[in-house]
Order: C-alpha cells, then sequence, then structure tokens
C-alpha cells in the first residue's frame, strides 16, 4: 500500500469542507477467473443494455419471474418517493421460488441440505418443499389468516422458518420477521407495530451446544400485546415448554392433518411481501416494508448475476440468520426462485469446533459461500490452520456482506479460503434497498480487496458532497441513488413521513444511505462507513473504516474498531480498538508498533491517540460493531442503549482496559 497525500498534511492543518478522508490507496487487482468468465451468466454487455434502456432492462429481468398476469408498466415514479414496479402484473411469490421448479421436472432436487448444530441433517426436495408450504398454508388459512394480515415469525434457523414465510407469501399475508436473539420486549414492539394476528414460533434452537428457549420471549411478549390470536409452535429441541390452551397449536400437529394442495392465488406486484424492522440509530426500530414482483425480480436477478449461480450444480450456502435482510432475500426469496440447491445451518462457528464452516463446505461440496467481515475476521483471529484442514475446493465463488470489508480480511479471504484464486465479491446494499445493489460481477470484474468497486447493471449509485453534487473520481462523500429500483423499500410500515424524512429529504431527488463512500481514479466506489460514524481530526473527516483497514493490515491485527473521542486540541481524537491474531502476544512496544504502522500507510493525521488490545468487539446482534459504545467508553460515559448487544459482558471487559490505555497516550 502507497502513501497518500495526508503525509504532506502538518498537525494544526485544517481542511474545512472535505467530505470524509480518502487515505487508503490499495492496488493490488485480481482479474475473473478466465474459466468463470467464459461461461459467466452475465457479461460487460448486461452494464451496456441497461445503461441504453433502465426500464427496458428490468422489465427484461421480471421476465425471470412466471406472472398470472404479465405487467405492461414497469415503474409508476409519478409520485416520488412512492414507487410501483410492474403493478399491472400479477404473480403468487411462493409459487415462483417453489412450484414451478417442480413443474419444470426438477421436484427431485434439493432445495434445502439442514444442518443441524448437534449434527442431525435433512436434505429437502423442492417436490417436499411444495408440500410443506402448501401444508402451511392451509393451516394459516384454518386460523384465520387472510391476505393482508400480518404475521410474525420468532424462528431458529431451521428449514420450518423458510416454509413459514413462504405459506404466509402463498395467501398474501405480510410476514415480520424477528431474529430469534431478540428479546421478549423487542419482539413485543414489532408485534404491536405490524398488528400481527399470528406468531410462528419454535420451543427453541440449539446454540452452542445447548437448547436455546424461543417460546419463553413469546410467552412474554404476548403479556404485552393485544391482538395475537394464535401462536404456532415449531418442535426443534424438545424441551418443556408453557402452553396456553386455545392460543397455543404445535406447527406438526396442525400441518399434518393439512391436505398436501392448496392453489397459489395471483396476487398484485405491489402486494405487501414482508415488514423486516431496523433499528437505525436512534429511535423506534423501522418497519421496512417490501412488496411481491419489484422484489423478487431483484432478489432473482442479482443471485443470477453476482453468484453466478448454475442451479443444476452449485450447491449455494448464506451464513446469515434468516432473521436479518441477508436472510429473507439470500437465503430465502432470490436462491429458491432461482431453483438453488443450498445448505442452511443452524448453529455458531466453533461448535462443536472452530472448524465446523469449513467441515459443512466440505461436506456437501460448497461452491458459493456468502458471509460476512465479522465471521471472516474471527477466523483470521482464529488461525489459518483450521480452513488448512478441510477441503475447500469445491468452491468457486466467495461473497461477502454486513460492513466494509477490510482490504487485508478479503485477501485472507481469497488465499485462504479460496486457494489464492476464487473471486471475492464484496456486495453493499441494506435492509431497505432488498437486494445487492454494488458489487463485482465475478466473470467480469477486476476486482480490488476492500472495495464494493460499481453499481449493478440497471442500478444508479454515486457519491456526492454536501450540497449533493457528484463528486469527481477520486473525491469523498456521500453515497446516494440516484434513481429507483424494482427491492427498494416501499415505506415505513404506518409512517410514511418517517419514510420521506430519513431516507428523502438531506439529498433533494436522490435516496441517502447513510453511508460515507469515495470514488477512487478509475470512479470505483469504496464505502467508508455509516457517516454518524465519521471522525473530525483536526477539521480533517476521516473515515473509520480506513483506519481500521491499516490496523488489519498489519500482521498481528484480526480485527479493529476506531472512534473519534472528544478531544480539547484536534476536536476528536482516535481511539482505536483492537483484537490480536491467534499467536500475537500484547507484549511491550505493540501499542507504538500499530499507531506507528497506521501513520506510515496512511499519513500522520489519521495516526491513533490511543491503542487498545481488547479481547472482543460490541456488536449488533448482525455482526456489526457498535462504535457508538466505544465512544461511550473513550469519552469516559456511562453507556447508552445496550440492548442490541450480542454480549453486554464484553463493555465491561473493554472498559476494565481504559486506565491503562490513559496514561499510555499521554
Ligand atoms: C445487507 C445488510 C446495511 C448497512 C449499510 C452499510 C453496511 C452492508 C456492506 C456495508 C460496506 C458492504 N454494509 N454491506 N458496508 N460494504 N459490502 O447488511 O443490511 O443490516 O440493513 O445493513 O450495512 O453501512 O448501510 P443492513
Amino acid at each position: 500500500m502507497a502513501r497518500d497525500t495526508a503525509d504532506t498534511l502538518r498537525k494544526g492543518d485544517v481542511v474545512s469542507n472535505e467530505s470524509l478522508a480518502n487515505l487508503l490507496k490499495e492496488e493490488r487487482r485480481f482479474a475473473p477467473p478466465a474459466e468463470l468468465a467464459a461461461a459467466a451468466n452475465v457479461t460487460a454487455e448486461a452494464y451496456e443494455q441497461a445503461k441504453a434502456d433502465r426500464l427496458g432492462f428490468w422489465a427484461e429481468q421480471a421476465r425471470r419471474l412466471t406472472w398470472n398476469t404479465e405487467p405492461n408498466e414497469t415503474l409508476d415514479w409519478s409520485n416520488p418517493p412512492f414507487a410501483k414496479w410492474f403493478q399491472d402484473g400479477t404473480l403468487n411469490v411462493a409459487y415462483n421460488c417453489v412450484d414451478r421448479h417442480v413443474e419444470a421436472g426438477n421436484g427431485d432436487r434439493v432445495a434445502i441440505h439442514f444442518e443441524g448444530e448437534p449434527g442431525d441433517s435433512r436434505a429437502i426436495t423442492y417436490a417436499e418443499l411444495k408440500d410443506e408450504v402448501s401444508r402451511a398454508a392451509n393451516a394459516l388459512l384454518e386460523l384465520g389468516v387472510r391476505q393482508g394480515d400480518r404475521v410474525a415469525v420468532y424462528m431458529p434457523m431451521i428449514p420450518e422458518t423458510a416454509v413459514a414465510m413462504l405459506a404466509c407469501a402463498r395467501i398474501g399475508a405480510a410476514h415480520s420477521v424477528v431474529f430469534g436473539g431478540f428479546s421478549a420486549d423487542a419482539l413485543a414492539t414489532r408485534i404491536k407495530d405490524a398488528d400481527a394476528k399470528v406468531v410462528i414460533t419454535a420451543d427453541g434452537g440449539w446454540r452452542r451446544g445447548k437448547p436455546s428457549a424461543l417460546k419463553p420471549a413469546v410467552d412474554e411478549a404476548l403479556t404485552k400485546v393485544d391482538g395475537v390470536e394464535h401462536v404456532l409452535v415449531v418442535r426443534r429441541t424438545a424441551q418443556d415448554v408453557d402452553w396456553t390452551d386455545g392460543r397455543d397449536i404445535w406447527w406438526h400437529e396442525i400441518t399434518e392433518r393439512q391436505p398436501a394442495e392448496h392453489t397459489p392465488e395471483a396476487f398484485e406486484a405491489e402486494q405487501p411481501l414482508f415488514i423486516l424492522y431496523t433499528s437505525g440509530t436512534t429511535g423506534k426500530p423501522k418497519g421496512i416494508l417490501h412488496t411481491s414482483g419489484g422484489y423478487l425480480t431483484q432478489v432473482a436477478y442479482t443471485h443470477h448475476a453476482v453468484f453466478d449461480l448454475k442451479p443444476e450444480t452449485d450447491v449455494y450456502w448464506c451464513t446469515a440468520d434468516v432473521g436479518w435482510v441477508t436472510g429473507h432475500s439470500y437465503i430465502v426469496y432470490g436462491p429458491l426462485a432461482n431453483g438453488a440447491t443450498q445448505v442452511m445451518y443452524e448453529g455458531t462457528p466453533d461448535t462443536p469446533h472452530q472448524g465446523r464452516f469449513w467441515e459443512i463446505v466440505q461436506k456437501y461440496g460448497v461452491t458459493i459461500l456468502y458471509t460476512a467481515p465479522t465471521v471472516i475476521r474471527m477466523f483470521m483471529k482464529w488461525g489459518d490452520d483450521i480452513p488448512a484442514k478441510f477441503d475447500l475446493s469445491s468452491l468457486r465463488v466467495l461473497g461477502s456482506v454486513g460492513e466494509p470489508i477490510n482490504p487485508e480480511a478479503w485477501i485472507w479471504y481469497r488465499d485462504r479460503i479460496g486457494a489464492g484464486a476464487k473471486p471475492v465479491v464484496d456486495t453493499w446494499w441494506q435492509t431497505e434497498t432488498g437486494a445487492i445493489m454494488i458489487s463485482p460481477l465475478p466473470g467480469v470484474t477486476e476486482t480490488k480487496p476492500g472495495s464494493a468497486q460499481v453499481p449493478l447493471p440497471g442500478i444508479a449509485a454515486t457519491v456526492v458532497d454536501d450540497e449533493g453534487n457528484e463528486v469527481p473520481s477520486g473525491g469523498g462523500g456521500y453515497l446516494v441513488l440516484t434513481e429507483p429500483w424494482p427491492s427498494m423499500l416501499r415505506t415505513i410500515w404506518g409512517d410514511d413521513e418517517r419514510f420521506v424524512d430519513t431516507y428523502w429529504s438531506r439529498f433533494q431527488g436522490k435516496y441517502f444511505a447513510g453511508d460515507g463512500a469515495k470514488k477512487d481514479d478509475d470512479g470505483d466506489i469504496w464505502l467508508l462507513g455509516r457517516v454518524d460514524d465519521v471522525m473530525l481530526v483536526s477539521g480533517h473527516n476521516i473515515s473509520t473504516t480506513e483506519v481500521e483497514s491499516a490496523l488489519v493490515s498489519h500482521p498481528k491485527v484480526a480485527e479493529a474498531a476506531v472512534v473519534g473521542a472528544a478531544d480539547e486540541t484536534t476536536g476528536q481524537a482516535i481511539v482505536a480498538f483492537v483484537i490480536l491474531r491467534g499467536s500475537a502476544s500484547e507484549d511491550e512496544g505493540l501499542v507504538d508498533e500499530l499507531r506507528n504502522h497506521v501513520g506510515a500507510t496512511l499519513g500522520p493525521i489519521a495516526k491513533p491517540k490511543r491503542v487498545l488490545p481488547v479481547a472482543e468487539l460490541p456488536k449488533t446482534r448482525s455482526g456489526k460493531i457498535m462504535r457508538r459504545l466505544l465512544r461511550d467508553v473513550a469519552e469516559n460515559r456511562d453507556l447508552g442503549d445496550v440492548t442490541t448487544l450480542t454480549d453486554a459482558g464484553v463493555m465491561d471487559l473493554i472498559q476494565a482496559k481504559l486506565p491503562s490505555a490513559r496514561s499510555e497516550s499521554e
């Protein structure tokens, strides 16, 4: 990595009007593998085609789906930001994800290879999935669920979760999946906001070798909200559950007595498909609303294009939880719409041993893996010898999502998991966008470690400055989407005004994603983290992501989180929390070594004032680092809301570190 212009900045220089820093220079490039490029689902032509006729391009992608009534109108944007895609078309989402594959003669193809944490496994074919979804749809109908109703889903990672979601879609009810790690309170708030009529849950799921209960949280939540008529309970762990007669029903009892036939009804393309709550940084969670035809079009297209899926031969595995948008779009709807064979894993990556993921790749011959930077950095910390024990040669495409992936983590992924040869695709998108928006294409793009690079064909994304003007190549600012896209959120459930305020009012006529970004000299996009996390050091806006990536590029560092803490002289001072790699020790001189390394990589302005080695970092339950809490620690404040933290204990450990670190920096 070369040094950059920040080297020439002297202490005290004030760089006003500069949006985010642009310090990191990454020069490594990787061409697509020739074999993959030669047979790629999507070639460079797609960009040209979409550029020439964007709506025509999406109309063509919509033909991947089976419509009951073909749409004539692609987009109605007469009342922005309220979009209608394919609005005169009708379809059934569940039919598209299940039945049509059986009708096409692929009923015997495995849809889901389920791997339970205790080691139990189950293969479910498309024909079996069709029966299960039909039975579940009939069960929901028996319970009085109708088109337009909402159903809450609070489940572990088991096939019944996908079946429940598809059963809702099949009858035109919207599901609201609440991540199984959320508390009874969080569940109650979401059930209430969506006014759900039925809750689908399980006795529990297996986590870290133990049954982890779910039903008690539902029981508690339902003491706080009215309107839920029934609770369907899947038996997974066989642990004891409390039972409310008349309200609670075993999933197996009601589904087993239903016919395996159910005729899917056609719904309008704008029929609500699901609500998914996203917390954002403050305030009450936002119920992001997605609808049917546009959403399914874009998840199916992107899953085909970004992962180069060949449904006859690939074995695809997305390690996300179905409770997050990645699970909705790239476990349930995208892969199933495309007739893929996929792996679904219930548990944690280190149960019963730290090689569990690689054992699963080997067992099923996984060809496409989609995971998150936080997982990759965890494996880096555990050591290279663990994946080295398994045969990973089946892999051909590696995906990343959820956070910016540091160049060193990207390289580790490509080298240690992809044998130094398999393409890595860094996919940028959000709950709100519904589907992947910015990503390399594995058969087309020459990849750059750490960059999501280019908007997909048919997607318009760019970087703008404070005034909303597009920045030139080499500039930094805010990521915006400048044209509507098929899988865009339609609104915030019950709050159109908040939808407009949150996403459409910062920059006139553009969708503001809340992320900082820069364009490199080729015009490729690099994500720099949430704008709320940006640091202001001596008048210089510095992105947390760049400093974190510089730290992770040091051989002793597996993971880093950087925050700006109030500082009398510089406005904010950079404070870095680092997790060391397996073999590295916290010896004397390490802190200076790391500070100097950042200084040498990015320039003196980006040198952290303090560096604190820690054992763990505070993360949300979807693996994103909670910098807000680290800022509280760095500024000696009481901790704010910790309810979304995976493990509240990590903050005590981090706080305990602080006094020694303070003296080091002086
Ligand atoms: C899919 C998902 C969205 C936020 C997004 C951004 C961050 C996701 C990223 C990425 C850099 C990537 N993010 N993918 N940042 N590079 N490839 O994660 O949705 O949970 O709603 O989070 O995650 O900050 O704005 P969601």
